[in-house]
């Protein structure tokens, strides 16, 4: 069972890596980005009130996250292991999940996180806008914003599985097939 946390600034890849991964490992893919984006297209009143802050590059509250990643594990009991993309994406959101893997006597086997600078998140983020309809890539403030909310409240998270010895980190700069293979080489050493 591999219960890997892919971490990394808005833009590192998270989502483009997850989707080579599942493939490979069978694994279930849990993103809060896309599950928030789910709710915001379905008009439910969680993805009206999620929305009016992912406009703005705010983090949603703890909570809400939180209540949707618990009621994906229960609804997924039994599967090869987990992905988490763009989650914890806060210090009480890693403590949360290390509480609700252990209700199902599991745990996180590891975080890798893709390292990429400021201005090559910008540039990836603002092509991704020309045709991705997403109103948070749509211009340069708004990107900072996000990056200014990573880096105060996401990138603490990073110590917390440092201190756990579970943090890789590799560089997210290059070819996608060429960090792809820096990921499973992570993942077939670590989850022997
Ligand atoms: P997310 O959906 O998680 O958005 P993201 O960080 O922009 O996506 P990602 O990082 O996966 O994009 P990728 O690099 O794959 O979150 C959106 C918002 O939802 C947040 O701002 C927040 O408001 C809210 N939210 C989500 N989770 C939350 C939580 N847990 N708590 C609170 N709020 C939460 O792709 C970027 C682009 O780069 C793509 O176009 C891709 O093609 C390109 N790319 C990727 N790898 C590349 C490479 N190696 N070379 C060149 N281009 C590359």
């Amino acid at each position: 069972m591999i219960n890997l946390v892919l971490f990394g600034p808005p833009g590192a890849g998270k989502g483009t890596q997850s989707a080579n991964i599942i493939e490979k490992y069978k694994l279930v893919h849990l993103s809060t980005g896309d599950l928030l984006r789910s709710e915001i297209a379905a008009g439910t009143a969680l993805g009206l009130k999620a929305k009016s802050l992912m406009d703005q590059g705010i983090l949603v509250p703890d909570e809400v996250v939180i209540g949707m990643i618990e009621n994906k594990l229960t609804a997924n009991q039994g599967a090869n292991g987990f992905i988490f993309d763009g989650f914890p994406r806060t210090v009480n959101q890693a403590s949360a999940l290390d509480a609700l893997l252990q209700q199902h006597q599991e745990k996180i086997s590891m975080m890798i996180a893709l390292q990429v600078p400021d201005d090559v998140l910008l540039e990836r983020l603002l092509e991704r806008g020309k045709s991705s309809g997403r109103p948070d890539d749509q211009n340069e403030a708004l990107i900072a914003k996000r990056i200014e909310e990573y880096n105060a409240k996401t990138a603490p998270v990073a110590k917390f599985y440092q201190d756990q010895d579970k943090y890789f980190g590799i560089n997210g700069v290059g070819a996608i097939e060429e960090i792809f293979d820096k990921i499973c080489d992570i993942l077939d050493r670590e989850s022997k």
